[in-house]
């Protein structure tokens, strides 16, 4: 039976990040995708001076009220990701209480920083409204500077091992998700990849690619794109992220090909078609 998924992130209008990622991947895969544009912004904030940014707060809980005037709305999976407020942080809460039941998953990207910095626009007591949002989710999926932005810890940089990452898989999972995604992990200079926890079972996977040097933006949103579609699709959790470092890494492969500027996102559409069949 055909998922239904409900996409929660901002439109920026140039430069692929959020939902013009997460709603062409999501349909890419055969998900039928509802969206809810939180904001929306000439471009994203990263690398790009002087961007407008509409904020559509004032419209998310009307729409949640008409959806829930209509029996038949209902979604197999809710995935947010950037959110830029308090107040759009309580709302996400709010449509996750009226729409996660029957087995609907929450997917959360806490997306708001990477290494070691909050993006701009972002106060330091962010992270800790994220964190709570987060305690909803089935599965969250932070980079290592959101992980340790939520717990409080200091960013580690470069410098750590498994244990250390077990450790913080582990201490995500007490904030209440039932499974934890960590992306951004490395043990080795030339690979880079992500870890996970399931929390039902305990038990702990690992993917990795080649590292491809530099920053590529919106990879996060290809990454947490693909991971949602294979879950509803049918992938374990340790599968799931394969896939997922997989089609990120070739869609980076892709742009460096092309030699475009990196703000204006990685080139994923030449590998959408892969995505029909994302779990044989
Ligand atoms: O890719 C994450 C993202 C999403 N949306 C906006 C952003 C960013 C990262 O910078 O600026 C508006």
């Amino acid at each position: 039976m055909q998922k239904r998924a409900l996409a929660i992130h901002d439109i920026s209008c140039f430069g692929r990040c959020s939902l013009t990622i997460a709603l062409p991947i999501l349909s890419a895969a055969g998900i039928e995708t509802t969206v809810l544009p939180t904001s929306i912004l000439s471009t994203h904030t990263g690398g790009f001076t002087g961007y407008t940014f509409r904020d559509l707060t004032a419209d998310l809980r009307p729409i949640k009220d008409h959806w829930l005037t209509e029996p038949g709305i209902t979604f197999h999976a809710i995935y947010s990701g950037y959110l830029g407020s308090f107040e759009q942080l309580d709302i996400v809460t709010e449509y996750v209480d009226a729409f996660q039941k029957d087995g609907c998953l929450f997917f959360c990207d806490p997306v708001m920083a990477d290494n070691g910095v909050l993006y701009k626009g972002f106060t330091p007591d962010f992270p800790k409204g994220m964190a709570s949002l987060c305690a909803k989710a089935d599965l969250i999926l932070p980079n290592l500077t959101e992980a340790t932005l939520m717990l409080g810890e200091a960013y580690p940089g470069d410098s750590y091992d498994q244990a250390y990452i077990e450790g913080l898989l582990h201490r995500l999972a007490s904030l209440g998700p039932k499974m934890v995604v960590l992306t951004g992990v490395s043990f080795e200079a030339g690979k880079l990849g992500s870890a996970c926890l399931d929390t039902s079972t305990g038990e702990i996977g690992y993917a990795f690619t080649d590292r491809i040097h530099g920053h590529f933006h919106g990879t996060g949103d290809i990454y947490g794109s693909t991971l949602v579609a294979a879950m509803l699709k049918g992938a374990s959790l340790p599968r799931a992220i394969q896939i997922a470092g997989q089609f990120t890494y070739e869609s980076i492969q892709r742009t460096l090909r092309d030699g475009k500027d990196f703000r204006f996102g990685v080139n994923f559409e030449e590998g959408l078609a892969s995505l029909a069949k994302i779990v044989e």
